[in-house]
């Protein structure tokens, strides 16, 4: 049961424009406000000898009954600053209910409609603005027709800012030192993005990262205009979409150029969201959260992007499996099984190890449509086992059982994946870049474990091919340096 209320506020003491915002966020911890007009200073009525109004209407729903909004909006009153004086005298803030529903109310101290409401130029003009169409109830004439019949040359419409003069534009000034930069920009950047999952928009916690280049006679970046681009494209993709991660990273780039008329630009988005997973054997249904990447670089003249994903799984140490082995095989010995004996059972059964969760990476940048989930699928598949949040104990089972069968380094898990995208993408240019990385939280440890590996397609290519080194291998930055 809400119920929709049309509010004047008014001010003439202190800081008005304060006194007025300060009320209307103590209104909306009883009330939804969803509609606020201009701020109109206003030559004072009534008791001429005091300072200039401030003067908003505002339009909000509520569940609070007359008298209790009454006596909530008396109480906010006097939270800001509030005293009494006389009969239309200078106040900090006053708050008055001009319409209710279309209800009518007189008695004693209460009168909806407002009383003086049509004589009000103060009243009307800002009325106007948010609900020109509404119509008194008792006077059966619309809140523009009453507008109308009255004077407004008092009250006039104020630019909606806290007037500071900014006499020079700070960040267009000359530096002191003259050098160009080669990313200024705004990180940790957070917002819930919306990208297109098999016709469905799916929702992602998203950290960005925009930059521009600066030039030498440049003091500042306008970092305002950073969130104005993404605010912009942000206010699209609720709308509509962004069909994947690496073409919203390619529209940020593309704006923060125009914005910040940049010669280069750069965007990095990771993006958080759930993969629904089925567990291997009991074929228990689950959701997972990982980590979706999208990188674009952009100049004038040349836009790249990659896309990513991050995702966990497991290692088991082939190191410390070899040396469990070899124990193993001089207990079997020392128990008197033959040579060849025991070189079959220790192929028949698994053998211990210490294990540890893993984190791989895989970044793909290409101008091919490359879809982040099929790449996740390539990361868990090159360590010793994919893991999984829920586990029935046959699940179990068979994640320990298929990691001790796959003992992996880090250096494993990197060439696996090197090794993989060479041969699932074997259509991938030469000048596509792939960077595969894996950082092992190590069980027996208190450092983690790293490799990493990346290049052009022709330079992985080539390695997997004939198993020698690229005389070059092309990094991340040079790649993006367009
Ligand atoms: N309020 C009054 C009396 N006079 N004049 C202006 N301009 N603005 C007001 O809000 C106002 C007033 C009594 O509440
Ligand atoms: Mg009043
Ligand atoms: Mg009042």
């Amino acid at each position: 049961m809400s119920n929709q209320v049309l509010l004047s506020l008014g001010a003439n003491l202190g800081n008005r424009q304060g006194n007025i915002l300060q009320a209307l966020q103590y209104i909306r911890a009883r009330a939804d406000i969803n509609g606020i007009s201009s701020f109109y200073e206003t030559e004072p009525v009534g008791h001429l000898e005091q300072p200039k109004f401030i003067n908003i209407a505002c339009s909000l729903e509520t569940e609070l009954p007359p008298r209790e909004l009454l006596s909530f909006l008396k109480w906010i009153e006097k939270r800001v600053g509030r005293r009494e004086t006389f009969r239309n005298g200078p106040r900090s803030i006053d708050l008055d209910i001009i319409f209710y529903d279309d209800l009518v109310i007189d008695d004693d101290g209460l009168t909806i409609p407002h009383p003086r409401l049509q004589e009000r130029a103060f009243v009307l003009l800002p009325l106007a603005e948010i609900a020109a169409k509404k119509i008194h109830p008792v006077l059966k004439t619309s809140v523009a027709e009453l507008l109308k019949k009255i004077d407004h040359s008092g009250v006039q419409r104020l630019k909606r800012s806290l007037r500071l003069r900014l006499d020079q534009d700070r960040q267009q000034s000359k530096p002191a030192v003259p050098v160009p930069l080669s990313r200024v920009g705004i990180t940790n950047l957070q917002r819930i993005i919306r990208i297109e999952d098999k016709g469905r928009g799916n929702l992602f916690h998203a950290h960005l990262e925009l930059f521009a280049d600066l030039n030498p006679k440049q003091a500042g970046m306008h970092m305002s205009r950073f969130s104005d681009v993404l605010e912009e494209l942000v206010e699209e993709i609720s709308l509509q979409a962004s069909p994947d991660i690496e073409s919203l990273a390619e529209q940020l780039a593309k704006q923060v150029i125009k914005s910040q008329k940049a010669v280069r630009s750069e965007v990095r988005i990771r993006a958080y969201s759930s993969i629904a997973r089925v567990t291997p054997v009991s074929a228990k249904r689950s959701k997972e959260v990982y980590t979706l990447i999208g990188m674009a670089a952009s100049s004038p003249r040349e836009t790249r992007h990659l896309v990513g994903v991050e995702a966990e799984g497991m290692t088991v140490c082939p190191c410390a499996q070899d040396m469990v082995k070899n124990y193993s095989r001089e207990l079997l010995q020392e128990e008197g099984f033959s040579g060849s004996e025991i070189s079959r059972i220790l192929n028949i059964l698994p053998i211990a190890s210490h294990n540890q969760r893993g984190r791989g990476t895989l970044l793909l940048g290409t101008t091919r449509n490359i879809r982040a989930e099929n790449l996740l699928h390539i990361i868990e598949a090159s360590m010793s086992s994919e893991t999984y949040e829920l586990l029935k104990r046959e699940d179990e089972f068979f994640v320990v059982n298929k990691a001790h069968r796959n003992p992996r380094f880090v250096e494993d898990v990197v060439r696996e994946i090197i090794r993989n995208v060479v041969e699932i993408y074997p259509d991938l240019p030469d000048e596509a870049f792939v960077l595969a990385k894996q950082e092992n939280f190590e069980g027996i440890h208190k450092h983690n474990a790293f490799a990493e590996h990346f290049g052009t397609m022709a330079e992985l290519r080539q390695e997997v091919l004939t198993g020698r080194k690229s005389v070059h291998h092309t990094t991340l930055e040079e790649w993006l340096n367009v």
